[in-house]
């Protein structure tokens, strides 16, 4: 044993605290402790000397490898102080920072008119149906007596998908199969010839047209409404839209127009146009919604015997209703998401 052997723990100290990582660390534990390491070629130096010596020598080495020991399980202890160290100065919070402000969402517009058309007419006993905007021919035109040649069915008019379906044109599809299931669901009834209960039904959603200018939107809404049984007439059609609009605009003051017209779902039809008399929109005919007598082809279509089952039906555009209501004078407005139009209604 010499000088250099009891500077080795000195030695090894430096070298570990030199490690930068656990990895320069094992390598500068294998300098000292490894298989051909100082403390090993230290013992392997003990063969060569007397039993009295070795006893001794083995003693010194052993304490060296001691050292050495402390030495390095200080390293780690300390290396694995400064990681954690790291870890929490990573993780920490400046809780002096100001929070991050999260914005308060609110409904669309045109939501809002939906809701409140919703409101209005389950004042009135009216259902809320809900149906597919992927439709098939028969339920979005042959069932509404919309013939095989008609112009709504041009590709230039309509959505089609694969495999024959097409994005509804309006939201009648709805009452159809509302229509069909409700007669289904009293089928015994309507087979013992007594009364079923009637169809009162509005269908709010989404619909589809090729189409697109400041009044016109690829995808735009509708609600539609149908009432059936076997005593309801033009003068309940007129009841029920009347008070519609009165409770939609929230006034009384307000005339309507049933002014006569066409669909192929409905005979007779009529386009229904309101006027205010006092207001902003005073003095003008405004066009609020298409209407008219169930068609008897599509009564029929309906499961039921158009002899005895006769209704109305009428279609708006929530759109439209929403740009009325607030003055808003272009619909594609609606379809933008500029947070600085839709933040207003809010
Ligand atoms: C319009 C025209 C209308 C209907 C929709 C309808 C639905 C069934 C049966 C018969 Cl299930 N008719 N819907 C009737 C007349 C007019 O809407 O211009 N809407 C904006």
């Amino acid at each position: 044993m010499n000088a250099s052997n009891d500077e080795l723990v000195t030695h090894a100290k430096l070298a570990f605290d030199q490690a930068k990582s656990p990895a320069d660390l094992e390598n500068a534990k294998a300098l000292f402790l490894g298989k051909t390491g100082r403390i090993t070629e230290l013992m392997k130096g003990l063969s060569a000397l007397s039993v009295e010596e070795k006893k001794a020598q083995g003693a010194l080495i052993n304490k060296l490898k001691q050292g050495i020991e402390e030495a390095l399980q200080q390293r780690r202890l300390e290396m694995q102080a400064a990681e954690l160290d790291r870890q929490l100065r990573a993780e920490a919070l400046d809780v002096t920072l100001p929070g991050r402000s999260r914005h308060k969402g609110g409904l669309h517009p045109v939501s809002m008119t939906m809701e409140r058309i919703e409101k209005v007419f389950a004042s009135m006993g009216f259902e809320v149906a809900q149906g597919p905007e992927i439709e098939t021919d028969w339920f979005n035109f042959t069932a509404l007596n919309t013939p095989q040649n008609h112009p709504a069915r041009s590709m230039h008019d309509t959505f089609y998908v694969e495999g024959g379906h097409l994005l509804r044109t309006h939201t009648s599809p709805m009452q159809i199969r509302h229509a069909v299931q409700h007669v289904k669901r009293h089928k015994s009834l309507i087979d013992q010839g007594l009364s079923m209960p009637e169809i009162r039904v509005i269908a709010p959603g989404r619909t589809y047209r090729v189409d697109s200018d400041a009044t016109h939107s690829p995808m735009f809404h509708q609600c539609e409404g149908l009432w059936i049984g076997e005593q309801v007439s033009f003068k309940d059609l007129k009841v029920v839209f009347t008070n519609f609009c009165k409770m939609f605009f929230e006034s009384e003051d307000l005339i309507l127009r049933f002014r006569p017209s066409f669909f192929p779902f409905t005979e007779p039809s009529a386009e229904i146009d309101i006027q205010f008399p006092s207001g902003p929109l005073a003095g003008r005919w405004l066009e609020v919604a298409g209407s008219g007598q169930v068609h008897p082809n599509v009564v029929r279509n309906m499961g039921l015997d158009p002899e005895r089952y006769i209704g109305f039906a009428f279609g708006m555009g929530p759109d439209r209703l929403t740009m009325l209501r607030y003055g808003v004078n272009d619909l594609r407005l609606f379809f933008d998401g500029d947070l600085r139009f839709l933040n207003q209604f809010q």
